[in-house]
């Protein structure tokens, strides 16, 4: 049934027709159906009193899955909901911001939006962008979205939950995950604070000053990106050591006369290079790599397992850049995990835990990404290696990976607390400001208020997808990163670290991805970290920072770090006897308000 369904699914997202996607849509039903008949055996049968634990624990997973509880005719109703806000998501389109621009309302969110975002650096092209796109999709979800959230939980409750957030986190089998995030959380950030000191001030400096206060949240439309889940696009604006900037070995790549096949050669290297597997005959037949001319495909890159432990392939419409040759890393590291837990039976042929799979691909990205990697490929003549372009390569790091750790914290904080409280009618969209605001340092560009509903604008919320994993990913790829350099024997900084050719490291990762999620991830994060931790940590993220920290603390010195905001500067009217102070240096910045606003909650201060 997997093989089947997996490849119909290949076809329709390497051709977009309307048979292929009825064709995948009819085989995803009866696997819907299979789940339902192998659920309802599963949950008759005392299999809590079989003597192999490893039985046990496939039962178990039969039983927690999905949501074969729910009845048929629940269930059907619950998928089209989901598949219509992806509609509506996916359909949605907006009007150019100047009329001039072009007569006609089709923009959408990707490529369009997503570019001006980008590449805008207009303050009212930006607000347009981020406005309208808001408004395409909000209003319109918001209904189907508490109807998703009544199906949901009434389908996690029948399955032993107390709502649909209980029965995502229970995928973890942990039973204080929340507490570890949120731990995690509160390490790392003191880090963001700065960072984000620092891009509000160089922010100052590029919009005009009274547009962004120096002491209040940055209003959200400036980061570079929809959500300001990423920032890397802003690094032109804050750039530590302007003209030191990493190398991009783009140029070099097209001298060389890289193809896209040449590319996959060299990630298949990388994996061989560690003594792994090399990439197999079906996946070097079937993988598409480029972008065909002759009918429309999702090119969205991807690594498909097929369930029958042959085929293996990946889809990614390569161009010859040093960004899809990471990308390429990052898609085939998900392929060596496949090979390597191909032996597992079939439900553990699985991430550890829903982060894994991302942690050990982002992993091997933080050495390929190094200047050390490049240089060693051949890509790279020398590696300059002073300070000021370790700074800026650090700093590229963090608007990718640090300013997007809050933000991935807080979409399932948002949604765990929404299905706890079955719905939050009243307060859904303050609610979420309100976590903007508190972890993130984000005000709303404009107004906001219970007609919006903005979380309904980013599409994983729409569509059902968890997002914790994001998060635990991004904190556990530095812990599998720094246990991979410790045994390849690397010394010197975490940043410059390129496990490449390591046979130890190899090794290692072939045992962590082998087990497959046959074991509980504590245990495989136990003997990852040789016996030092089997709980999430921030510790060897910081310290893969800790030079930019540095740095950041010395080039904050005039700044306040952290934000201070009152009901002016959201516009909602639900939240506001609060005022948020995060955290300062300088307590001169908080004085006014201290005396002025009494009877005020104080936070963090
Ligand atoms: O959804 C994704 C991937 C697919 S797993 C494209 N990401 C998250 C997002 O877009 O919000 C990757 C980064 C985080
Ligand atoms: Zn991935």
């Amino acid at each position: 049934m997997c093989y089947r369904v997996t490849e119909l699914q290949w076809n329709f997202a390497t051709n977009l027709t309307e048979p292929n996607k009825k064709r995948m849509v009819d085989a995803q039903g009866l696997q819907t159906k299979l789940e339902r008949v192998s659920w309802q055996k599963a949950i008759t049968f005392s299999w809590s009193l079989l003597g192999d634990p490893q039985a046990v624990r496939q039962f178990r997973l039969i039983a927690a899955k999905g949501r074969p509880a729910l009845p048929e005719h629940r269930l059907a109703e619950l998928q089209k909901i989901i598949q219509e806000m992806k509609d509506i998501y996916n359909k949605a389109k907006v009007c150019p911001y100047l009329p001039s621009m072009s007569p006609y309302c089709d923009l959408s969110l990707e490529p369009d939006l997503t570019r001006t975002m980008a590449h805008s650096r207009s303050f009212e092209e930006q607000l347009h962008a981020w406005r309208s796109w808001r408004d395409a999709v909000g209003p319109k979800v918001k209904e189907k979205f508490f109807r998703y959230v009544d199906l949901a939980n009434e389908a996690a409750k029948l399955m032993g939950y107390r709502d649909a957030g209980e029965q995502e986190r229970a995928l973890y089998g942990v039973v204080d995950l929340e507490s570890q995030v949120s731990e995690v959380w509160t390490s790392a950030a003191p880090l963001y604070r700065q960072l984000h000191a620092f891009v509000r001030s160089r922010l100052r400096k590029h919009y005009a000053p009274h547009r962004i206060s120096p002491t209040a949240p940055i209003p959200a439309h400036l980061l570079g990106n929809m959500w300001a889940q990423n920032w890397k696009n802003i690094l032109d604006l804050v750039l530590p050591f302007p003209g030191k900037r990493r190398a991009d070995v783009t140029p070099e790549m097209l001298r060389q006369g890289y193809t896209p096949h040449r590319m996959v050669q060299t990630a298949d290297e990388f994996f061989t290079s560690l003594g792994l597997k090399p990439m197999p005959v079906e996946f070097w037949l079937k993988s598409l790599i480029e972008r065909p001319p002759d009918r429309p495909v999702a090119c969205k890159a991807s690594a498909w397992d097929f369930c029958n432990r042959r085929d293996y392939r990946i889809k990614q419409c390569i161009e010859v850049t040093m960004e899809d040759l990471l990308t390429l890393h990052h898609e085939m590291t998900h392929i060596e995990y496949y090979l390597q837990y191909a032996d597992q039976p079939h439900l553990f042929r699985d991430g550890a835990n829903p982060a894994f799979h991302e942690a050990i691909s982002d992993a091997i990205g933080l050495s390929v990404i190094t200047p050390r990697h490049m240089h060693r490929i051949g890509l790279l003549n020398n590696i300059t290696d002073d300070y000021e372009t370790d700074i800026n390569f650090l700093m590229e790091m963090a608007l990718d990976r640090i300013a997007y750790l809050p933000f991935a914290y807080i979409v399932d904080q948002w949604r765990w607390k929404v299905f706890a409280e079955g719905g939050l009618r009243n307060s859904v969209n303050s609610a979420w400001w309100e976590l903007r605001v508190w972890h993130q340092g984000l005000i709303p560009p404009v107004a906001r208020s219970e007609n919006d509903f903005d979380p309904g604008a980013k599409y994983h919320i729409i569509a059902d997808q968890p997002y914790i994993r994001y998060f635990i990913g991004l904190v556990l790829q530095f812990q599998i990163h720094e246990a991979l350099c410790r045994v390849a024997g690397h010394i010197g900084t975490l940043h410059t670290c390129d496990i490449y050719r390591s046979r130890e490291a190899g090794r290692l990762l072939s045992e962590i991805m082998s087990a497959g999620n046959s074991r509980p991830w504590p245990e495989i994060l136990r003997m990852a970290t040789r016996g030092a931790t089997d709980k999430l940590d921030a510790r060897p993220l910081l310290e893969y920072f800790k030079p930019l920290s540095l740095w950041l603390r010395v080039a904050n010195r005039d700044e306040m770090i952290g934000w201070v905001t009152t009901d002016q500067d959201t516009g909602m009217t639900n939240f506001l006897n609060i005022i948020k102070i995060v955290i300062s240096n300088n307590i001169k910045y908080f004085l006014p308000f201290l005396n002025l606003r009494e009877n005020k909650t104080y936070s963090n201060v």
